[in-house]
């Protein structure tokens, strides 16, 4: 499974020290020193960067020291620098590396480490999720209110002990249900995956507080909270979880669901990026 060719998987690199010569990559191939805000887009959200303001680069990812292709055709492999209307500059990923894929957490969060490393002191985690909490509709956007790391993993190294109250912005939160006040939110169980989980997973996820189920952004939010960023989570409902819906769940379904709903969600979140 493991690529020899990327630098993090030499155990005696230092992540972050990859994730500054990351940064010092993009600011080479961007054109831009320093950005203000990270946004990684997942299922369902990628056309936000088109509405958040004007493309002044796009890189392909594997350009960058420590990225690697992603592993799923519909998760784009590159790294687009945006210019606000605002002035702003937006970080957009649009090459997360999951957990899945078996390459180890510094490979997963070093999106998150770089975007520090460009100067980004916002971080915005998107993804496409299950769903568990009764009224909720595939297509619908939640935000992400605290999780909950199924993975038994972290990012953390050694006894690096942080606080991780508060880990997604109340002020953040209380300014995207500004902007959209129906939006709803929820606790975001990360699972390991690449499997969706089974009812009883399902039912455990409920009991224990979870409202939303996914193979992101929990480990992405701790590292992103050790880089001391501010974080806003948001969920695209693509499907109610195992066992919530009676019907087998489908990548395909997932993807449809994210194609339709996307026209929608991706102007929210320009709307919020906007505010940022
Ligand atoms: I999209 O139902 C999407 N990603 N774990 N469970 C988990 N991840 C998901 C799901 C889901 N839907």
């Amino acid at each position: 499974m493991s690529d020899i060719s990327n630098p993090l998987d030499d155990p005696t690199s230092d992540p972050f020290e990859l994730a500054a010569d990351a940064a010092a990559d993009i600011a080479r191939l961007t054109g831009v020193d320093r950005h203000d805000i990270a946004l990684t887009l997942g299922s369902g959200w990628g056309k936000a960067a088109d509405l958040i303001g004007e493309t002044t680069a796009t890189i392909p990812a594997t350009e960058v020291t420590g990225f690697s292709k992603p592993a799923l055709a519909g998760h784009v492999g590159s790294l687009r620098s945006i210019l606000t209307p605002t002035g702003r500059r937006v970080l957009v990923i649009g090459a997360r590396t999951h957990y899945y894929e078996g390459h180890g957490v510094r490979r997963v969060v070093h999106s998150v480490r770089t975007a520090a490393a460009t100067g980004a002191r916002t971080m915005v985690l998107t993804n496409g999720a299950g769903g568990i909490k009764a009224g909720w509709k595939p297509g619908q956007p939640v935000l992400i209110s605290d999780h909950i790391n199924l993975t038994g993993d972290s990012p953390l190294e050694g006894a690096t002990f942080i606080d991780l109250t508060d880990l997604y912005s109340v002020r953040l939160r209380d300014l995207a249900r500004r902007i959209d006040p129906t939006l709803d939110e929820g606790v975001y169980c990360q699972f390991r995956g690449p499997q969706y989980e089974t009812p009883a997973e399902v039912r455990m996820a409920k009991t224990i507080g979870g409202s939303i189920v996914g193979m992101s952004t929990a480990l992405e939010a701790i590292a992103a909270r050790q880089a001391g960023m501010e974080i806003l989570g948001f969920s695209l409902i693509t499907n109610m979880a195992a066992g919530i819906q009676t019907t087998p769940l489908s990548h395909h379904e997932v993807i449809e669901a994210g194609r339709e709903a996307e026209p929608v969600i991706s102007a929210l979140l320009a709307r919020v990026i906007g505010e940022l």
